[in-house]
């Protein structure tokens, strides 16, 4: 077995790693930052781009040196070395990886944890979303109801719950970075605090249907001064139906489909007709 110079390999990946990172980290991969919690996500996209980085590299430096060192000569038609194992270098291949996971999943949980701390008083807004639309409800102002587009204040915790009404869709704003799934059936939260006014787009990210590309909604950070007006300016309150829960929807799916009789030749089964004609 030819000696292997792993203290030459060693340094050229390192070298290369610095390359690919300092590449890598030219380009502003996130976008532009309109929220408290841009700052830290991006910090933590930059470290993971640089592990990422060295981590390639070493692999593709021992990859190409063991593809050229140890090619097959010319003529050469024996078996290969009876390799059984390697302690040491096993050992090498799990501490190290098993380091940087330990890492990037303790830093992601503190990141996590800064950026989801409530503060005293948040604004409660609302989001319900179907296929394919958004809607936002505010429930600390008399319950108005906006379709499509919402606003909130700059510089106030916004706690948004969220409600699915019929598959899984996924809440986004690109400029604010969290992104949280809208499940039927549970309310789930994000904690986010819109940091530079503007009109940005809420975007699904959960891949919903044929109109999944289409379920956009227009997203405005303006001024308290500003937002309570347009608040006031809402006319209508949220939809007594956007209150069910995913089983009492489809009970009442369930319902109307029973006295209504089904659909003619759509294969549902009528079992609402009798009921129908003898009520
Ligand atoms: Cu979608």
């Amino acid at each position: 077995m030819p000696k292997v110079p792993y203290l030459k390999l060693t340094l050229a990946s390192l070298a290369i790693g610095a390359v690919i990172s300092v590449l890598m980290l030219q380009y502003d991969w996130m976008g532009d930052a309109a929220s408290t919690a841009a700052g830290p996500i991006d910090t933590l996209l930059d470290w993971m781009i640089v592990l990422s980085s060295f981590t390639f590299s070493v692999v593709c430096v021992f990859l190409a040196y063991a593809l050229y060192r140890f090619r097959v000569k010319p003529g050469d038609e024996g078996d290969g070395l009876p390799i059984h194992g390697n302690t040491r270098l096993e050992v090498i291949w799990t501490l190290i990886p098993t380091v940087i996971v330990l890492f990037a999943g303790g830093y992601s949980w503190i990141v996590l944890d800064e950026v989801e701390s409530k503060e005293a008083d948040p604004l409660i807004v609302n989001v319900y979303s179907q296929q394919f639309a958004w809607t936002f409800g505010y429930p600390g102002e008399g319950n108005k109801w906006s379709e499509g587009e919402f606003h909130v204040p700059v510089d106030r915790q916004v706690v948004f719950k969220m409600n699915a009404q019929d598959v899984i869709h996924s809440f986004w704003v690109p400029e604010w970075r969290i992104k949280q799934d809208n499940v039927p059936g549970i309310t789930t939260d994000a904690v986010i605090t819109p940091d530079r006014e503007g009109t940005f787009q809420l975007v699904c990210t959960e891949l919903c249907g044929a109109g999944h590309a289409t379920m956009r909604a227009t997203v405005v950070v303006e001024s308290e001064q500003k937002f309570n007006k347009w608040l006031k300016g809402l006319d209508d309150t949220v939809p007594e139906g956007l209150y069910l829960t995913a089983d009492q929807a489809i009970d009442l799916q369930k319902q109307i489909q029973k006295n209504s009789g089904g659909i003619d030749g759509s294969g549902i089964e009528q079992t609402g007709r009798k009921n129908v004609t003898s009520s």
